[in-house]
């Protein structure tokens, strides 16, 4: 998922042309402004950190696009090619240590299992 501040900076076709540069095909595609309960849902598992409030306010602001990518090793690619959380310690040349701006506004949100992306693309597509 291409985060609102990443929509906004026009980063959608930069960053879906990285993913097919790299071999993934792009399977299911959506731009859209998730409603609460969705984002809710997505970040499920930080329910009750001190920033769940602050990112699921955020994650609703403006809209974002939604993305299904499909490829070999996809799921460990992908996180490597997004990197670290914090933009400030992800590598050169991965997503968020390119465009990241913080750790809130980090351009992009890729599921980190296999469980995870079938979830989130039923949440995202009712699939
Ligand atoms: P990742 O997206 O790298 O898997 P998670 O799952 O730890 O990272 O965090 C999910 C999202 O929550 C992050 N993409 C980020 O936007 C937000 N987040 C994580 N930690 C913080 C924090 N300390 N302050 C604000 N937002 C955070």
């Amino acid at each position: 998922m291409i985060k609102p501040e990443g929509v906004e900076q026009g980063l959608v076709g930069e960053i879906i042309g990285r993913f097919e540069r790299r071999g993934f095909r792009v399977v299911a595609l959506k731009l859209s402004t998730l409603g609460r309960e969705l984002a809710e849902k997505q970040y499920e598992e930080h329910r009750g950190k001190e920033f769940f409030e602050d990112l699921v306010a955020y994650i609703c602001s403006a809209p974002t696009v939604s993305v299904v990518v499909e490829g070999e090793n996809a799921v460990a690619t992908a996180r490597e090619m997004v990197g670290a959380t914090d933009p400030k310690l992800a590598a050169p040349g991965t997503v968020r240590g390119d465009y990241g701006l913080d750790v809130q506004r980090n351009t992009i949100h890729a599921s980190d299992s296999e469980a995870s992306a079938k979830r989130e693309i039923s949440l995202h597509f009712g699939l």
